[in-house]
């Protein structure tokens, strides 16, 4: 069954000129682009966004890379796109991450880790509804 999930293309894979390569790796991969958009987040929408890990010693760090620059935010369709996005993205820590998968390839550590997908269908729908309106959205 199709599903949808929310992917990001976080600050450190756009300033090193990344984002088109991961766009092209997301299409090779059999995902549809349902709806796309470059932004610059602001403190609060990053706070807002990972707002579940507030009480996390990483929280502050992670607010201040994801506001660092442009990010890249996608909504991606696919047979078990969840699943399949994170299998594409692959584990948290870039250094863990193998070559081929995109955190492997475009990923520094575990914050600095070149893209976001959601981890649930119900944050997919959460996620998707924080960043598009139902006009950006086909
Ligand atoms: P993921 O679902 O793979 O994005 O991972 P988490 O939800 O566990 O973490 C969300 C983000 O917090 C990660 F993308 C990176 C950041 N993070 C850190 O910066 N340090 C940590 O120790 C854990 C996570």
């Amino acid at each position: 069954m199709s599903e949808h999930t929310l992917a990001i293309i976080k600050p450190d894979a756009v300033a090193a000129n990344k984002a088109g390569h991961i766009i092209q790796r997301i299409l090779d991969n059999g995902f549809k682009i349902r709806a796309m958009k470059m932004i610059h987040l602001t403190q609060s929408e990053a706070e807002g966004f990972y707002a579940v890990h507030r009480e996390r010693p990483f929280f502050q760090s992670l607010v201040q890379f994801m506001t660092s620059g442009s990010v890249v935010v996608l909504a991606l369709e696919k047979e078990n796109a969840v699943v399949e996005w994170r299998n594409l993205m692959g584990p948290t820590n870039s250094k863990e991450a193998k070559p081929g998968t995109i955190r492997g390839d475009f990923g520094t550590d575990i914050e600095r880790n070149a893209s976001h997908g959601s981890d649930s269908k119900e944050n997919a729908a959460i996620e998707t509804a924080y960043f598009f309106n139902r006009l950006e959205y086909c």
